[in-house]
């Protein structure tokens, strides 16, 4: 099977799709479009013009990342999910929880004013929390589930990882309250599969994006020929 995977470079949920299809060890092409550029052909075959799209052999396009995610799961040995099904529900239900984590946590990069940015760092301690919880219940870490890696971890990775991103922009301070979350990030972040670009150049293309989106935080961020100088 040849895999295509459209993507924006710092699209979190293309991040997952890729880690799914490398937990797998799969080759896969990935193919880099501009958000402002779309193409035609792109446009043609993802029906919410969203990345990811994952292409099968050219000719069946799939969206939607933990769709994706599934898929490959489902398709290429060894299997992520966990065997028992209510392990397996309790995954997938933590799976659906991504989203709403996702704003929360990451709603700090998109607040306009300070004062945005200040209720948006509020909101972060309750997704932080439900988390840890989860956690507290499933094992001993470092994965979601213990010792072995899955489908859930994926989807988490690349939001930790941003949150972490954002920390380092401008102090947030808030996960070392969280030790199990703090322990799983760590553990997320030192998977090679997290990364689809060597870490510092992905972080300094982030911080890049941030900046240029004129919002609170760009300040924060010096450009990229000041920072070499
Ligand atoms: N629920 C979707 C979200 C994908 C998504 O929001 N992708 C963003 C880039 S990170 C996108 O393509 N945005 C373009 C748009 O909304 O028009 C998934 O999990 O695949």
């Amino acid at each position: 099977m040849k895999y295509q995977l459209i993507s924006f470079k710092t699209c979190p949920w293309v991040q997952r799709a890729a880690i799914a299809l490398r937990e797998k060890n799969a080759t896969f092409d990935f193919t880099h479009i501009e958000p402002n550029n779309r193409p035609d052909w792109f446009l043609a075959i993802s029906p919410h013009k969203k990345v990811p799209v994952l292409r099968l052999d050219d000719t069946i396009s799939l969206f939607e990342s933990n769709a994706i995610a599934e898929y490959v799961d489902e398709t290429i040995a060894p299997r992520l999910a966990p065997e028992d099904p209510v392990q397996r529900a309790i995954n997938r239900a933590w799976t659906d929880y991504i989203p709403t984590f996702a704003s929360q946590v990451t709603g700090a990069a998109y607040a306009k004013t300070e004062e945005d940015y200040t209720a948006a760092i509020a909101k972060i301690d309750e997704p932080f929390g439900r988390l840890e919880g989860a956690l507290e219940k499933q094992g001993s870490g470092p994965y979601f589930n213990g010792a072995r890696y899955a489908l859930v971890d994926a989807g988490y990775a690349p939001f930790l990882q941003r949150y972490l991103y954002l920390d380092g922009i401008r102090k947030i301070g808030k996960l070392k309250k969280y030790p199990r979350l703090q322990a799983w990030a760590n553990a997320l972040i030192a998977r090679p599969s997290t990364h689809s670009f060597p870490p510092a150049e992905f972080e300094q293309m982030y911080r890049e994006q941030i900046r240029g989106r004129g919002v609170h935080l760009s300040q924060f961020i010096e450009a990229r020929a000041a920072a070499a100088e």
